[in-house]
């Protein structure tokens, strides 16, 4: 299969096209992973995983599905034939944060919870109900906000990167430079900062 340098995908719904990437890929232009929030007000958090997610050339969709004002349509989206061949799901929710779970329950994929930050409490609230499923249909719950976002996109990428060479590559390279920058770090002098 023909490869190419890769330059970023078609990054969905405003977010910004990748300053890095890592590697080669192929021209596989799947959607390997489905992200999904129950509002547009997520997306400035949500935006994070798409944003790595596209730095290491995994082609990705973000939808708006909310699980309690459209519920039958995020149902039939986690059933849905092409929504089965997505690999992964970032699931973001705020609040009564219920969107990870539902979804979990239509689907035997790996879904993955981040919880929103900025209700009453800070985002206590949709971690707890994100991250306390009971047993029998696991959510992979992040960080809250945007460290959560962010990580889900990279433990999206470690598990697709079990089973995808190319991506594991891309991932282990992308680790390095940020082992690389930490340890290239220079302090300003002490009160200047
Ligand atoms: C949840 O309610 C959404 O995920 C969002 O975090 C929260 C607030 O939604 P909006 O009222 O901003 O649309 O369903």
């Amino acid at each position: 299969m023909a490869r190419r340098r890769w330059r970023g995908v078609d990054s969905r719904r405003g977010a910004r096209y990748p300053r890095r990437s890592f590697g080669t890929m192929s021209d596989d232009k799947r959607i390997r992973v489905g992200i999904l929030m129950g509002s547009a007000s997520d997306w400035p958090t949500v935006q994070h995983a798409a944003l790595v997610l596209n730095e290491l050339g995994v082609g990705n969709e973000a939808r708006v599905l909310s699980a309690h004002r459209s519920p039958h349509a995020a149902a039939a989206y986690a059933e849905s034939a092409a929504a089965q061949m997505i690999t992964c799901r970032p699931r973001a929710a705020g609040g009564a944060a219920h969107l990870a779970g539902v979804i979990a329950a239509h689907t035997h994929l790996p879904v993955l919870g981040i919880p929103m930050m900025g209700w009453s409490t800070d985002g206590l609230d949709s971690l707890l109900s994100t991250v306390q499923m009971p047993a029998g249909i696991p959510v992979g719950t992040l960080a809250v906000g945007k460290a959560g976002a962010k990580n889900a996109g990279l433990l999206a990428v470690a598990i697709m990167s079990l089973s995808d060479e190319a991506l594991r590559e891309r991932y282990l390279a992308f680790r390095k430079a940020q082992t690389d920058s930490v340890l290239a770090t220079e302090l300003p002098p002490a009160g200047s900062a």
